[in-house]
């Protein structure tokens, strides 16, 4: 037993040693790619410093190297801190997974990213980061999802990773990190590590003082555990000696902004100070003065989050899968002259100060991007970096086969809007047990039921790891929603926070990903909120997730709730967003196209960057890559047309626009509307049609892939392809010069004004502009001008010839 434990005290050693040679790699390699972008790479003149946060990289490369060298298993998944990219990037360089010529062009065109990137860096990099606290969040949507399929009797046994967020301390700042502390202490979150890098340090300045405090009783607060990790090795030695009781209140006592200003001033200022506060002629004096200036700051350096041995070890004690938060104090530019300078985030060493850190790190001129440069045994470190468990299988990006889509499900409602037929769509495709029912998981920030999901989640039930009666149902209390949770449940109800909304859907999103099954997620909420979540989408979408999101009910169409719950510029959202296809359909016949689409999209992975195929303008509209989906939905009910279901009406809803009354050679006046004000178009064209025959309505279901068709076709021709048109330029070819286009939208009118650019037509944009009121859906539309009086006289207004289609006086 001696043995053993002598032995094991031994190969520790000899593990920190090489972690601890690790740790100098990457704050070498970090800290020179930073330089060489700001420094030494040539500039084109008026060119802005290219930056690169060297005292951030500082702080992490201790909590990095234990980690990734030591802890790590390749079933988990890191989140890392945004301005810690160099760091990231130097591990997998001294790993071979990122190239040299990459980091030599760090920041730059083509280059390893400034924060890490799912989508653009080649290494490897688990969750993307850069808006700070949504990395942190998506560890924990990502541990549910894993959770999810856990419980999914097709999905296949795993062995179960941890998610883990490598956080800064004002990242703690944003306010998505509380929301999903809530929301993860209602889902028995587990298997979740955040590590703070407690650098008592944000952009601006010093952190307030004893922050750590409110941090340990809020997540306490939750049911995390929270480890502090305040002293490095050094430090608890120090603390053993005579007088270390002494160092150790000092320390405990000291300012944040005073430890700071010291760390930066170095040792002869620590000597100082500390004789000058603590100096006792006796065991305190004689401790200090056992050390060199040199050695003295390394002791007062040596904090928590600074020391590998510290790290590695509480990192071993987890023997459980509850959350857990380390919070790791570190120091902002450890191991560098930038070292505790409140200005230091994006702080520059000089090149004076680069030439000195270099010697110091015993990196020879023209050795600075030789991965193992300055270490004494190279081969012993390679065979150690080599049987680093986290990389012994290589990248970590799985896939799933694809999971074939039944085909459009058709509604028979004569009436009925498309936020109740979007249900009902669901509840069938449950129904008919097809292969995709079985892959859909939905979820909504508490308007479940308010967004028709209830008869969905009657049928497949709420997830949850434990089962969990519905009291309501036991006690036969009638009630049309049956709330039962269960670990085969479906559904993931989540509080009010849109913002865990979008990070549930981007981290189920990325499940083929990130654990290799398919899930399909469907999210719902109200359109106008999609804002309220609009930088956890965004986040969502730079990943690559595959999620449709369904805002429902939009517009001033939900006439009756008011200006606070009427969206105006969500199809602009739509059109703007990348990798997310937007809908507004009118009719149920369309949504049905256009969810059987997109349940296949979200599944498509073809290469974003192929050779475009010139002829077929779907390449240009990314529909090989595939992404997310995007369907603005109504309450309003409207009458539904003959359904129809043939390729080329399928194909133009899919395309964006279809005409739902075709024009004729002469036609004079074209409506073109997206989604609820259907029947305003078709009665204008109607009143319009009866003193003009030629009139065409163009039924707009997608503006975003009309808009992206055509800005693609510009651009082919740009580059010489003279040929290249798009689906709205061939629909519009035959339209006369003089035609008038009208457009209209229950959303801002800048969705569809473009239209008058594709062929040089005049048009008139009618649409919403202003906060909504209270009133009739009638009302608010006569008061903003999207009904068919509105139309008309726009048609009247502007066309020549005598006036047409106006209603007799009384
Ligand atoms: C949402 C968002 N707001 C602002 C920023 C700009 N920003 C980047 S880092 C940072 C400060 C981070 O401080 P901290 O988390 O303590 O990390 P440290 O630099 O100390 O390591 C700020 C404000 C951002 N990246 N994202
Ligand atoms: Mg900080």
């Amino acid at each position: 037993m001696i043995g053993g434990g002598v032995k094991a005290e031994a190969m520790m050693d000899e593990k920190t040693r090489f972690l601890k040679q690790i740790e100098r790699r990457l704050l070498w390699l970090a800290c020179w790619t930073v330089h060489n972008a700001n420094h030494l790479r040539p500039k084109e003149d008026g060119d802005v410093k290219v930056g690169g946060h060297q005292a951030s990289c500082a702080s992490m490369v201790s909590i990095m190297t234990a980690l990734y060298f030591h802890t790590l298993r390749p079933e988990d998944r890191v989140a890392v801190k945004p301005h810690a990219s160099p760091v990231f990037h130097a591990m997998q360089y001294l790993m071979g997974n990122q190239t040299r010529e990459k980091l030599e062009n760090f920041r730059g065109f083509g280059g390893a990213q400034s924060y890490p990137s799912r989508t653009k860096d080649i290494d490897d990099v688990d969750f993307s980061t850069g808006s700070v606290g949504l990395g942190v969040a998506i560890t924990a949507f990502a541990s549910m999802t894993q959770d999810y399929l856990a419980a999914k009797p097709w999905a296949a046994r795993r062995t179960e990773g941890r998610m883990i967020a490598l956080a800064g301390d004002a990242e703690l700042d944003e306010g998505n990190i509380y929301e999903c502390l809530q929301e993860g202490w209602k889902h028995d979150l587990r298997n979740t590590w955040w590590i703070i890098d407690y650098n008592r340090q944000s952009l601006d300045g010093v952190v307030r003082e004893g922050l750590w405090k409110r941090i340990e009783a809020i997540f306490g607060a939750f049911g995390w555990d929270v480890v502090r990790l305040k002293h490095g090795a050094l430090q608890r030695a120090a603390f053993e000696e005579p007088g270390g009781a002494s160092l150790r209140d000092w320390i405990d006592r000291c300012p944040n902004q005073l430890y700071s200003a010291l760390t930066f001033q170095g040792g002869a200022a620590w000597r100082e100070r500390l004789m000058s506060e603590i100096g006792d002629q006796g065991p305190a004096t004689a401790l200090l003065e056992r050390r060199s200036d040199d050695e003295l700051a390394a002791l007062m350096n040596n904090l928590g989050g600074q020391c590998v041995e510290t790290l590695t070890r509480a990192f071993d004690a987890i023997d459980h899968d509850r959350p857990t938060a380390f919070l790791a104090y570190t120091i902002k530019g450890w191991g560098t002259p930038l070292a505790g300078h409140k200005d230091n985030h994006s702080g520059l060493m000089t090149k004076a100060q680069m030439a000195e850190f270099q010697a110091r790190m015993g990196v020879v001129a023209g050795d600075e991007w030789e991965p193992l440069a300055a270490v004494e045994d190279p081969a012993g470190l390679r065979a150690f970096l080599d049987q680093a468990p986290f990389f012994a299988k290589g990248t970590r990006r799985y896939s799933s086969p694809r999971i074939p889509t039944p085909g459009p499900v058709f509604l028979d409602d004569g009436v009925q809007s498309t936020q109740a037929g979007f249900g009902k769509i669901l509840d069938r495709l449950a129904s008919s047990k097809s292969a995709v029912a079985e892959r859909i998981l939905t979820t909504s920030p508490d308007v479940t039921v308010s967004t028709n999901l209830g008869a969905w989640v009657n049928r497949q039930g709420l997830f949850a790891r434990d089962t969990q009666s519905d009291t309501f149902r036991d006690e036969h209390i009638p009630s049309t929603q049956k709330w039962q949770f269960s670990p085969q449940g479906q559904h993931i109800e989540l509080g009010i926070a849109e913002t865990n909304l979008f990070l549930m859907l981007g981290a189920a999103g990325l499940s083929h990903s990130l654990f290799g099954e398919r899930l399909l997620p469907v999210g719902t909420v109200y359109d106008p909120f999609v804002a309220r979540g609009l930088d956890a989408l965004n986040y969502a979408c730079y990943m690559d997730s595959r999620f449709i999101i369904a805002g429902t009910p939009s517009g001033v169409t939900l006439a009756p709730e008011g200006g606070a719950h009427q969206s105006i510029g969500a199809p602009l959202i739509g059109m703007s967003q990348d990798g997310l296809a937007a809908f507004e359909p009118a009719y149920l016949d369309e949504l049905s196209v256009i969810m059987d689409w997109a349940f296949d999209y979200m599944q498509r992975d073809g290469e974003g960057d192929r050779p475009v195929d010139l002829e077929d303008e779907r390449t240009w509209l990314r529909d090989e890559t595939g992404g997310a989906v995007y369907l603005r939905l109504s309450t309003r009910a409207l009458e539904q047309p003959m359904r129809r279901e043939d390729a080329a009406f399928r194909q133009g809803v899919i395309d964006g626009a279809y005409w739902l009354r075709q024009p004729g050679p002469n036609c004079e006046v074209v409506i073109a509307y997206q989604g609820v004000v259907a029947p305003e178009a078709i009665e204008a064209a109607g009143r319009i049609g009866g003193d003009r025959r030629d009139i065409g309505v163009l039924a707009v279901t997608s503006a975003d892939r009309l808009n992206a068709g055509w800005q693609a076709a510009s651009r082919m021709r740009k580059r010489g392809h003279r040929s290249a048109a798009s689906h709205i330029e061939r629909l519009m070819a035959p339209l006369p010069a003089h035609c008038l286009l009208i457009t209209v939208i229950d959303g801002h009118p800048a969705t569809l004004s473009w239209l008058g650019s594709v062929k040089g037509h005049r048009a008139v944009p009618l649409g919403v502009e202003h906060f909504g009121q209270t009133g009739t859906i009638g009302d608010l539309y006569r008061h903003f001008g999207i009904d068919a009086d509105a139309i008309v006289a726009a048609a009247n207004e502007l066309s020549h010839g005598r006036p047409i289609g106006l209603r007799a006086i009384s």
